[in-house]
């Protein structure tokens, strides 16, 4: 059996501003834009997620449910360096490793076994070794595959460790939220909702065949799922060509006015993910799935970067109405971003202006 662990930094971006600025230890620290200038909260401390403050809020809200709070705008230079250094600590237990964003990776530590014991010593290591190379802590998850170990990576946080045994396995995921599952965000979540899938036991009584519908492509991963079997491996040097969410819906659409917001929304997901991740792109790509399963895409390149969710949907319209040659309802609808660069602080500052 595979042995792999997932790393993720805790309150990344906010831990490094309380790292480096000791005024704002113990305090509830916002990193994200300026509440007066319509911004979003990138992450917080974990000071201020008492007060119910997360990612992606908006900054207005964060202020009026923590007036104490200190706004910081962030520095996506500082952000890299620590993320590159963390890299290189994982590089020393192993070159397998998958960088999912800024903050997080998958290692896959198996050939070490033998050498060092267990799975839970190997990432008690990493996590002492990125705390003294860096004064930050980070939280592991140990398992025997992708998907519990990321899953496990965020039980025990912050600096957490949490190991999944082979034998733990199958029940842990009966246990589970059905958001808790790789790639279940809150539109797909309450889709299988209605299906009356709550917890991992609920997916768990569908076969392959009833899946088929609800995910579509994705339906083997999800009923492998539901048995805690994840064969992806650990996917070294994997390049990222673009960023994309997209949706499927419980009702087709077919008023323009409801694909416009629900394209709204899947560009403010879009620009935050790629914040996380730390790309931004110059060409926006969007899917159309109609009610007869065809499916139409439609680009735009611009010449500057998209750093707002707002500069993003200004595209939307047309490509929306260039995509939609036929007067069909909509089954799907998704937005992607390519031509990806690495984020760094000029080409973000106007989406986080200073306060
Ligand atoms: N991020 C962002 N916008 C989001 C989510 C995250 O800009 N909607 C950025 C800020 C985070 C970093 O990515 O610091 C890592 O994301 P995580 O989801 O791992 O969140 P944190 O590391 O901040 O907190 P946690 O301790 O929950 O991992
Ligand atoms: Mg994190």
């Amino acid at each position: 059996m595979p042995c792999i662990i997932h790393i993720d930094m805790d309150a990344f971006y906010a831990s490094i501003e309380q790292r480096d600025n000791p005024k704002l230890r113990g305090k509830p620290v916002i990193v994200g834009g300026d509440p007066n200038q319509r911004g979003v909260v990138a992450t917080c401390s974990y000071e201020a997620r008492k007060f119910g403050i997360h990612s992606a809020m908006s900054s207005v809200r964060a202020k009026r449910k923590c007036p104490q709070g200190v706004f910081v705008r962030p520095r996506f230079d500082v952000y890299k360096r620590v993320s590159q250094q963390i890299r290189e600590i994982f590089l020393y237990y192993t070159p397998i490793i998958e960088p999912l964003s800024l903050d997080e990776a998958y290692l896959d530590v198996s050939s070490l076994l033998p050498v060092r014991g267990s799975g839970n010593l190997i990432a008690k290591d990493i996590k002492q070794r990125i705390h003294r190379e860096t004064g930050l802590t980070a939280s592991a998850g140990v398992s025997y595959n992708k998907l519990l170990a990321k899953i496990g990576s965020d039980k025990d946080k912050p600096d957490g460790l949490f190991y999944i045994s082979e034998k733990e396995g199958p029940d842990f995921v009966k246990s589970l939220r059905i958001r808790e599952f790789f790639g279940i965000g809150p539109a797909t979540e309450e889709r299988l909702h209605a299906y009356g899938i709550y917890t991992g036991a609920d997916l768990l009584t569908w076969t392959l065949d009833e899946l088929q519908p609800i995910f579509g492509k994705s339906a083997s991963f999800y009923y492998d799922a539901a048995r805690a079997i994840d064969r992806r491996p650990v996917e070294a040097h994997r390049e990222r060509k673009s960023v994309s969410v997209e949706d499927t819906f419980k009702q087709d659409l077919d008023k323009v006015d409801d694909m416009l917001a629900m394209l709204n929304k899947q560009c403010e997901t879009l620009i935050t993910d790629c914040a996380r991740i730390g790309v931004v792109g110059k060409t926006v790509t969007l899917k159309v799935k109609f009610n007869d399963f065809s499916q139409v895409t439609r680009s735009i390149s611009c010449a500057s970067y998209f750093t707002a969710s707002s500069e993003l949907y200004s595209l939307i319209p047309q490509l929306l109405e260039s995509a939609r040659v036929k007067d069909l309802p909509i089954r799907l609808l998704g937005v992607a971003v390519s031509n990806l660069s690495t984020i760094d602080d000029a080409n973000w500052r106007q989406q986080m202006p200073l306060l």
